[in-house]
């Protein structure tokens, strides 16, 4: 093939077709034969004793908090210096751990481990009280003494034979509270009664709201009550189940029901954290246990296009100059597995993409970027480089009889790196020096759950494959979840090393805790539709509440043809998210913006000269997520926790602490309701202002969605010339307002300081000063204020 016309991309359907048929008989046989290794290396559990810890019987008190010791188990509590507390049952410390970033923080010096009553202890530090019962129940309560969380006594169940405990721990929350995060739901983002599973899973077709679980999915829950907000991680990488059920308060003189959660897990330690404050104290906290996000480059904040199938670099120019000719602004070209050499990862398809090195040298030289997709699985093939040196240094997944583990992924039987060990990582992360000298910038990982195309059951790795796990030693049911986020790490850490100036730039589709360290996620395959449209936005603000800023949809669904409303819906949300990508399915229909008509091509410009002028408030939104946790999409709750009806309100967002935006998430919509904060509140295309909190409704023509700013904001955009400008919405009367800057320092290290603005009335104009340790000075910028009228 020379170019990818209709008939082309017919054939490769089939080629893939053909290929995944022609491996059907293979993975049956391999399913088959994961299911009897599995059999033969993980023997049924047999007769099992329950356990609880019984009474407490004695303390040692540590720095932080102590050890309390019950009949048959014993508890670690700490408060640490940043206010969070671990606790730990049956002699399980905070490390190691996959989710941190480093070593545990320091414990607090002031929190001291004292008796309380009727046998229980306490730990009493600055922003949290932790009550522990005689019975082994743990209350979490503010310093004003409400209850938060109450953790009753664990239960194990350990087999008679020896070997890993099962365990389970229920608590309690306030009847006001409401759940959210547990990594990338479709259904939420408030996390509605049910069960929700622990294990990373490629749902192996397009999912849509009620798919459960998906490719992320991460022990971390964020309550939101009245009281406060709390965040609770139980750190354990095995397989398991959260059942969520809401509370609901009593009527008149009845009595509350308290909110409900039960955790399983199969195996693994029994440990916790648990942060309390505001949800941005919350989520500073945890992203100083689990690591700052990584800074994306400039060029990723803006417009990206993906296709699975472009199939050559002539498709690849058309869609560049598609767009230039169009003048739509574009940042960059994400090439999928078709543009391998048979699907092998680190090749190149030289008959269809003979120069690429050329290709990316031209598209930078149009301030485009290339990226290019990266699975894990190596094709089991002597002679091929990837697996040579793989095997060379003893790189892949053996099961309990030292065979190498074999499944079946695009480039046929494959085998997987084991990226628990830091010898396999290491290796992997020089891989992409060839993506490198390809001449691409960023890199998206798929297929890292890890998947592998199985008949029945599970389509991942047998759950009795040995892993490294660090040296320690373990199987997959410990290491499959932490399977992509090792991936991630491994190529972090090889990019920083081949390319020590810039800033690696990678997302993930699988992840765990702490994934934001190596960069950022997307949505996976959303089902095409308006259901699929709503479930990309729960993703993008679950993973932010569990510390992954940086996360974006397929615009316009993977699968099928979105209608030219629903793209162009589509298209309007991504544009206020921080991933904005247009990407589908070999099979799907188009998704270029000129293939719905000139309407939605109109809309469509409209959108990406937004998202371009407003590219310096996402590039602040990015510093400022990578100094606070703040994820840059924020549930409209975030300033206003206690406010009931903002907590129950998921079809608008704010993005950062200036703006709101309220998508189009229905067909046929003209006009929506906003629910909006407490606060003055402008149109920002009809500077018309609202007066919050309160429902207001909005136009919504097919040109746009509602996005209004906070009414004082000082917005960082991009002026007609290039350069930043603040854009100023008035304070009310009598109010001030401000804003925060960062300027974009390019793709390296530099880490700029950050500029602070205050806005206020003075007579009857509105100015703005840049706030400095010598008082207030002129902003280096010109200022635009607005919201006058
Ligand atoms: O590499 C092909 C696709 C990719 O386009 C998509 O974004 C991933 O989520 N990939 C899944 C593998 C094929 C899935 C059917």
């Amino acid at each position: 093939m020379n170019s990818m016309d209709g008939r082309d991309l017919v054939r490769s359907v089939k080629v893939v077709g053909s290929a995944r048929a022609a491996q059907g008989l293979r993975t049956v046989r391999s399913a088959w034969r994961r299911r009897r290794t599995d059999a033969v290396a993980l023997p049924p559990r047999g007769a099992e004793r329950a356990r609880v810890p019984g009474q407490v019987h004695g303390v040692e008190p540590g720095p932080g908090g102590g050890l309390i010791r019950f009949a048959r188990s014993e508890l670690q509590i700490t408060v640490d210096v940043n206010g969070a507390v671990f606790w730990g049952w049956d002699g399980a410390g905070p490390e190691p751990s996959y989710a941190l970033a480093g070593h545990c923080p320091e414990p607090d010096p002031r929190a001291v481990l004292e008796p309380d009553k009727d046998g229980g202890w306490r730990v009493v530090a600055e922003r949290v009280t932790v009550v522990v019962s005689r019975h082994g129940a743990i209350e979490v309560c503010t310093p004003g003494g409400v209850t938060l969380r109450r953790e009753m006594p664990p239960r194990w169940w350990e087999p008679v034979g020896g070997g890993m405990a099962r365990w389970m721990q229920r608590s309690e929350v306030a009847a006001d509270a409401r759940f959210f995060g547990l990594g990338g739901r479709a259904s939420g983002p408030r996390l509605r009664d049910g069960t929700y599973r622990l294990w990373n899973t490629d749902p192996g077709r397009a999912f849509a709201p009620g798919d459960d679980p998906l490719y992320i999915t991460m022990p971390v829950q964020l309550v939101v009550a009245d009281a406060a907000t709390h965040l609770v991680f139980h750190d354990t990488t095995w397989d398991g189940t959260v059942t969520l059920q809401e509370g609901e308060e009593g009527a008149g003189s009845g009595h509350d029901r308290a909110g409900r959660c039960e955790v399983r897990v199969d195996g693994g330690p029994l440990r916790c954290w648990v942060m309390v404050g505001t949800p941005a104290r919350v989520l500073r906290a945890w992203a100083l246990l689990t690591g700052a996000p990584a800074l994306p480059p400039a060029w990723a904040l803006g417009h990206q296009h993906a296709r699975w199938g472009f199939g050559s670099v002539q498709e690849v120019r058309r869609i560049v100059v598609g767009y230039r000719e169009r003048e739509l602004p574009l940042d960059a070209v994400h090439l999928d597995i078709d543009h391998y050499d048979a699907h092998q990862v680190f090749t190149v398809d030289r008959e269809h993409f003979p120069n690429l090195p050329a290709l990316a040298e031209e598209l930078r030289r149009d301030g485009i970027r290339l990226v290019s997709i990266i699975d894990p699985a190596v094709k089991e093939q002597p002679g091929n480089a990837v697996y040579d040196s793989g095997t060379a240094v003893d790189a892949f997944v053996r099961d309990a009889s030292e065979n190498v583990v074999r499944g079946v992924v695009w480039p046929g039987q494959s085998v997987f790196p084991d990226f628990t060990h830091a010898r396999v990582r290491k290796w992997w992360g020089g891989l992409y020096e060839e993506r490198l000298a390809q001449g691409f910038a960023g890199f998206w990982h798929d297929m890292n759950e890890p998947t592998s195309f199985n008949a029945f059951g599970e389509s991942t790795l047998p759950r009795s494959a040995r892993h490294s796990l660090e040296g320690v030693g373990g199987d997959h049911r410990e290491a499959h979840n932490v399977y992509a986020l090792c991936m991630a790490g491994a190529a972090y850490e090889g990019l920083r090393e081949l390319s020590p100036q810039v800033r690696p730039f990678l997302f993930s589709r699988s992840g765990w805790a702490g994934m934001q360290r190596y960069g950022g996620a997307w949505s996976g395959d959303v089902a095409t539709g308006w259901p699929g449209l709503r479930a990309s936005l729960s993703l993008v603000m679950g993973l932010g509440l569990c510390g992954v800023p940086y996360s974006g949809p397929d615009v316009g669904g993977f699968d099928g043809s979105p209608s030219p409303e629903l793209f162009l819906r589509w298209f309007q949300l991504a544009a206020y998210l921080p991933l904005f990508r247009t990407h589908a399915c070999l099979r799907a229909g188009r998704r270029e913006p000129w293939e719905f008509g000139a309407e939605v091509l109109e809309h469509a410009r409209v959108a990406l000269v937004e998202r371009r002028r407003l590219l310096p408030y996402f590039m602040t939104l990015a510093h400022l997520a990578r100094r606070t946790g703040a994820p840059y999409v924020r549930p409209v709750w975030w300033g206003a926790p206690e406010d009931r009806t903002l907590r129950d309100c998921e079809d608008v967002f704010l993005l950062g602490d200036s703006l709101l935006v309220a998508p189009v998430l229905d067909p046929g919509a003209d006009r929506r309701a906003v629910l909006l904060p407490r606060g003055r509140w402008y149109d920002t295309e009809t500077e018309r202002g609202y007066e919050g909190p309160g429902q207001v409704l909005v136009d919504t023509p097919l040109s746009r969605i509602p996005v209004l700013a906070r009414a004082g904001a000082v917005i960082p955009v991009r002026g007609a010339d290039g350069g930043v400008e603040l854009e100023v919405w008035a304070p009310a009367r009598g109010r001030t307002g401000g804003g925060l800057v960062v300027p974009d320092a390019g793709d390296g290290w530099n880490e700029p300081e950050i500029e602070r603005y205050v806005a206020r009335w003075e007579g009857r104009r509105v100015m703005v000063r840049r706030e400095g340790e010598d008082g207030a000075g002129v902003p280096p910028y010109p200022v635009r204020i607005r919201g006058l009228g």
